[in-house]
């Protein structure tokens, strides 16, 4: 039985991934080499010093640890003041209506996100009301594929992690939710997001029905 449902953030509930790479861009720009959205896909559902780490790789960068942690601060002040003027009108496609049928059927739901920007942006777009538990990249210690986000989430919301649903959009969280020993739902194509139990293009596709129907396999 589904007992409750967890969410990834960026790329299934808002689209915040063009925020980061415009914040990531400007740091590779400085720098002096060129970092393109196809490079972008690279750091989706990873940790902000995780991300860091793949934009120098990519341009060849060798840097000490404290300019690294600048640079980290830097990208973030500029994804924060992108991120604090959103608004509900950012929620992703069918989000809003997933939710609020969640709620009505008593489905408890969480969050299960890297960003430790999570609570800002569920703020802003104004569904912090719809979360039992919300747990972000200030929560854990091990980011996905690592399953702890999603067993916190879980936890918190007093559901055995076999009677959760996660939806994802990164192959970490895929991978990350599997091992949690949930079941997931892809939000994207299959050739990029492997392993998911299902797949939809975006959450318009999916509602309480489906997701039991999923669940049950
Ligand atoms: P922050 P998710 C992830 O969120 C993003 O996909 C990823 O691109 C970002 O680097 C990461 O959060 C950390 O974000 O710098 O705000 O802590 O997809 O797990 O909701
Ligand atoms: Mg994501």
């Amino acid at each position: 039985e589904v007992r409750g449902v967890i969410f990834d953030l960026d790329g299934v509930l808002v689209d915040t991934a063009v925020h980061h790479f415009g914040a990531w861009k400007a740091i590779a720009d400085q720098l002096g080499f060129s970092f393109t959205e196809a490079h972008n896909e690279r750091l989706k559902g990873v940790s902000r010093m995780d991300s860091l780490n793949i934009l120098l790789e990519i341009g060849g960068v060798t840097l000490a640890e404290e300019e690294k942690q600048k640079l980290a601060a830097q990208k973030n002040e500029q994804y924060v003041s992108k991120i604090s003027t959103m608004d509900a009108g950012e929620l992703l496609p069918g989000a809003s209506n997933l939710l609020t049928e969640l709620q009505s059927e008593n489905i408890p739901a969480a969050l299960g996100s890297a960003s430790r920007n999570a609570p800002l942006i569920l703020k802003n777009t104004g569904i912090t009301p719809y979360f039992e538990a919300v747990v972000d990249g200030n929560d854990v210690e091990k980011a996905k594929p690592d399953p702890q986000v999603f067993l916190l989430g879980a936890e918190r919301m007093r559901v055995p992690p076999e009677d959760c649903v996660v939806f994802e959009d990164a192959q970490a969280g895929v991978d990350a939710g599997r091992k949690a020993g949930m079941t997931v739902i892809g939000v994207g194509s299959p050739s990029d997001l492997q392993g998911a139990h299902a797949y939809i293009s975006s959450l318009a596709e999916t509602n309480a029905a489906h997701i039991r129907k999923v669940h049950e396999g």
